[in-house]
């Protein structure tokens, strides 16, 4: 009551709503009015910006904290009276006609779509200094991964309005989900590269805050170990995404212009613009409000499992399980085994690559209702049995896939099941992790992110070009067993569907295991090529190329580098190779 006199009338009507709120224990060591002043209009800076950007303000999130502490308290199952079972869905195959035509009907849509990039997670578990976007997708250009996204989202504008007659200017929107941690980064690396050649007026970015701290079971917030007038906050996780995206207005801006499409994907994910035709295909086709990339999931694989889930009331619903809620739920619902792979050598639930689309105009229709809250969790770490403390202070979390679950039972949601060395190679775990995950479950190191890239570019021109390619050898790098093809990339422009790549390749082309092939170019041919060392070729926009004949050099080698080694940079000790150009043929 003593600072009153210091606090402007709203900042006073946030100090009312804290004291209401059970909170009255953030003022308890303030000093007297006149000391420290600047530092308590800055806490209600802090109040301020928390109360705004949470749906429902501070009080709301209060209430649901405490009510999710009690449940956690209680131990009540955040399942209760469901029973999972396996969904279906639409299971492609690369390169048959079904899968060629969902990307046909895709690229058709992809003019109406919109892609949301979430990238405010700093990568904990991958333990990399910068941001991830920033960190090479793979070796032999160099690319990085919003490089690569952004150069895949400008092909997929070009393919798709190329099909318009006279073409289309249509600019497809991209938005970047960024954080504290990320948000200046991630400027920087767009402005330091003129935008990867995206307009600056195509890119937005939305910056997610963090959200309070909880010290108790009654929600108290916590104080910032640091300073006193401030709320200690931690992330709230991907799922803010939905609220940034209805607070922006820019949904309304999207549908008015006749957008059809939501696409949201994550920041490490070298392959997924493979996938992207075919999925959007899936969607268009089958009308689909929500569709989720998923791919053929290890048994306690560290991704999510598409899940049906069927109440006792008989309602029912396909969702994405987190990992470590799908084996207790399997125990607990009559599979003591819990979570394992079936006679497929897979778990029978599929994994989710969390690669959603969604259609704009359901996706708003849903939003205006629930001004994109998400359904939360709490994950306190308690200090005994008694569940009445805690180790260190927890926060609600929020996950993007789990938009659904407010959705009514009409609400069409599927998903789409695509072969996982084409759809999904993300780089999540560090070296040391990696060379611990289980054998025959993937590394998602950087490793293994750039050694899929190298397996689909191969099987891509295997299967769509007839291309004779070198089967793999097997080589270790940091600790994990590595099936290393020949180091095949392209810039997208040169081939995002099968199709295209098809018509680019003629005769009978060859590539050895140790060769090296770059294609950086959108019209170059491959006529009986035969490849056994290094080529690049670059090309103009326009410029029609034929690549043909025997080229055979020393070419590129793989250097193995250990990631200990403190001299070698970061991105090139933890992927555990670096590449020693000895000859190539390059061609402009
Ligand atoms: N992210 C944010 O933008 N903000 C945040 O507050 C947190 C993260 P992780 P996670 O398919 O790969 C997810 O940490 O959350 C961004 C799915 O939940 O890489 O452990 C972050 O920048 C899981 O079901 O992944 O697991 C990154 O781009 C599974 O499918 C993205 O969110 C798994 O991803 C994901 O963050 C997967």
């Amino acid at each position: 009551h003593k600072n009153l006199s210091i606090l402007s009338p709203d900042q006073i009507k946030l100090a009312r709503m804290l004291v209401e709120a059970g909170q009255s224990h953030l003022f308890q060591s303030w000093a007297e009015p006149g000391v420290e002043d600047e530092e308590k209009r800055g806490f209600f800076e802090q109040v301020a910006r928390l109360n705004a950007s949470y749906p429902g303000g501070l009080t709301s999130y209060i209430k649901t904290a405490r009510e999710l502490l009690a449940d956690s308290k209680a131990g009540k199952n955040p399942f209760d009276g469901f029973t999972p079972s396996v969904p279906t869905g639409e299971v492609l195959t690369y390169g048959d006609d079904n899968f060629v035509n969902f990307e046909e009907l895709g690229i058709r849509e992809a003019r109406n779509a919109v892609f949301v990039l979430v990238a405010g997670g700093l990568g904990e578990r991958l333990g990399y200094n910068g941001i991830k976007l920033a960190l090479p997708s793979e070796t032999t250009m160099g690319t990085c991964f919003l490089q690569n996204y952004i150069e895949s989202i400008l092909a997929l504008q070009d393919a798709s309005c190329r099909l318009v007659q006279g073409g289309c200017q249509n600019q497809i929107p991209l938005v970047i989900m960024t954080s504290d941690d990320t948000h200046a980064r991630t400027i920087e690396l767009l402005e330091s590269n003129a935008y990867f050649g995206m307009e600056p007026s195509q890119v937005k970015l939305l910056k997610q805050e963090k959200v309070a701290c909880l010290d108790d079971n009654d929600a108290r917030l916590a104080v910032d170990p640091k300073s006193k007038y401030r709320i200690q906050t931690k992330p709230h996780g991907h799922g803010d995404v939905h609220s940034l995206l209805y607070s922006s207005g820019l949904l309304n801006i999207w549908y008015d212009a006749g957008l059809r499409w939501v696409l949201f994907f994550q920041d490490t994910n070298g392959l997924l613009f493979k996938a992207i035709p075919a999925a959007l295909g899936v969607s268009s086709s089958k009308l689909y409000d929500v569709n989720s990339l998923a791919v053929p999931r290890k048994a306690k694989e560290a991704i999510g499992g598409i899940t049906k889930l069927t109440h006792a009331d008989g309602r029912t619903m396909v969702i994405n399980v987190e990992y470590n809620q799908l084996d207790p739920l399997l125990r607990a619902t009559g599979h003591p085994d819990g979570d394992v792979n079936c006679e497929t050598g897979y778990s029978p639930f599929p994994g989710n690559i969390n690669q959603l689309i969604l259609k704009l105009g359901p996706y708003i229709k849903e939003l205006t209702k629930t001004g994109g809250a998400i359904k939360e969790f709490v994950n306190p770490k308690y200090k005994d049995s008694s569940k009445t403390s805690f180790k260190s202070s927890t926060r609600l979390e929020c996950m993007m896939q789990d938009y659904p679950k407010t959705l009514p039972p009409s609400a069409r949601v599927g998903f789409t099941v695509m072969d996982a060395w084409l759809a999904y190679a993300p780089v999540k775990n560090n070296p040391e992790d990696a060379a611990k995950v289980p054998k025959g479950n993937p590394y998602h190191s950087a490793t293994s992110g750039e050694m899929a890239i190298y397996r689909a570019n191969s099987l891509i021109l295997r299967k769509a070009g007839g291309v004779q390619i070198d089967d793999p050898v097997q080589e270790v790098f940091n600790g994990q067993e590595m099936e290393v093809w020949p180091r095949i990339t392209w810039k997208p422009i040169w081939g995002l569907t099968f199709s295209e790549i098809k018509r680019k390749i003629s005769g009978s082309c060859s590539i050895s295991q140790r060769s090296t092939l770059v294609i950086k170019g959108c019209n170059i041919f491959l006529e009986d090529l035969s490849l056994d060392g290094t080529l690049v070729v670059n090309s103009v926009e326009d410029a029609e190329v034929k690549v043909g004949g025997v080229v055979q050099n020393k070419g590129w080698i793989l250097e193995k580098v250990d990631y200990k080694d403190t001299t070698v940079p970061e991105e090139v000790r933890t992927r555990g190779f670096r590449i020693k150009k000895v000859e190539q043929l390059e061609k402009n």
